[in-house]
């Protein structure tokens, strides 16, 4: 049976390319500093991204507990959205061991508003918490893939430098950012003090993310890095497969893009199905299925009996992401067997 994988752009496999470059790496003991291929990856990410330097991480989760661990200290807040993943989907790590507070701020789909932001962020005072750092995810996971606009984000880095705050972005699809923007990735990054991306969603390496910022702050998120057990050895081995997906993969993006919409506009005609097309912006797919009265367990069920496989926001929210295993004619295959389901339950 055909099998689509829609749960997450993460299940992408390594390439061929990627299996060689880690099967030649150079290596050493990345803890001493000694392993060429890991440094290589990490020049060429702090390149990429236009920052003085870069720290390779097992996953982005840590380097978004990283980033509150080195621009905070315990009893600190941070000032972002209600959905974002660092809140909703890190397993309290922020709280837990940075010892920082969140203070939420609700959006339509991801992204904040610079009004409601400025709110958010308490004058001093004895009884608050210091709000000393500003999050930001671009693209939005739970808000559907979506994009915050240069003026948007140079709007909440002009309060964030007006209030003294460092601004960290969660960019772990910042790349699809970036396409959907039309601009280099470096402007988007420009508005931010430190950036964590990943290389194992649509980049399809296996393992890894990058948190990148300046040579002082990164020196001390690798001391924190080492605090969580993040040292690793011989690394260059994951890295060579990072090097790949930096130089080969991001480009291609836009065809996750292009699959996203195929998919949302043929689900969009789909009785007892809503999709909101203005968060249809790069590759991931939200809709509603309240109106099949299925939950989004039973639905997720049912067209997994049909190789097609999305995971659930529930209670009625159902989510694709889209990547470099599935074409066109597999959302054409996916919308088909949606109506199907839908024609049986109606
Ligand atoms: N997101 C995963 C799940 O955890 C939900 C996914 O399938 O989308 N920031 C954002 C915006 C993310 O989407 C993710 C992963 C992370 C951080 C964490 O990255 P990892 O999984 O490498 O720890």
């Amino acid at each position: 049976m055909r099998r689509i994988e829609l749960r997450s752009d993460t299940f992408t496999l390594p390439t061929n390319e990627m299996r060689q470059a880690m099967f030649e790496a150079e290596v050493g003991d990345d803890v001493w500093g000694e392993d060429p291929t890991v440094k290589r990856l990490e020049e060429l990410a702090a390149r990429k991204v236009g920052k003085e330097a870069a720290l390779f991480v097992p996953s982005g989760t840590m380097g978004n507990l990283l980033s509150v661990m080195t621009h905070c200290r315990r009893g600190d807040e941070v000032v972002m959205e209600s959905e974002c993943h660092l809140y909703y989907y890190e397993a309290g790590g922020m709280s837990a061991v940075a010892g920082a507070i969140p203070r939420l701020v609700s959006s339509e789909n991801g992204v904040m508003c610079p009004d409601d932001v400025k709110r958010a962020i308490r004058e001093s005072n004895i009884h608050y918490a210091p709000p000393t750092l500003l999050e930001v995810e671009n693209t939005h996971n739970r808000g559907g893939g979506t994009v915050t606009d240069i003026a948007t984000l140079s709007a909440l880095e002009g309060i964030a430098r007006e209030r003294g705050m460092r601004i960290h972005m969660d960019g772990a699809r910042v790349f699809h950012a970036a396409h959907y923007l039309g601009v280099p990735v470096t402007e988007i990054t420009a508005h931010v003090d430190s950036i964590m991306f990943c290389l194992s969603k649509g980049l399809s390496a296996p393992v890894g993310s990058i948190l990148a910022g300046t040579e002082e702050f990164i020196s001390r998120a690798r001391r924190n890095r080492k605090i969580l057990g993040g040292g690793m050895r011989q690394a260059g081995v994951l890295a060579a497969a990072g090097i790949v997906a930096l130089e080969q993969m991001v480009d291609r993006l836009v065809d996750d893009h292009a699959t996203a919409r195929r998919l949302a506009e043929g689900l969009s005609q789909i009785p007892g199905i809503s999709v909101n097309m203005r968060t249809v912006q790069t590759n991931i797919v939200g809709f509603d299925i309240s109106g099949l009265g299925m939950t989004s367990s039973q639905f997720a069920a049912a067209v997994a009996e049909q190789g097609v496989h999305f995971s659930t926001m529930p209670p009625h929210g159902i989510r694709a992401v889209t990547n470099r295993h599935v074409s066109m004619e597999d959302m054409d295959f996916a919308v088909e067997t949606i109506k199907e389901l839908a024609a049986s339950v109606r």
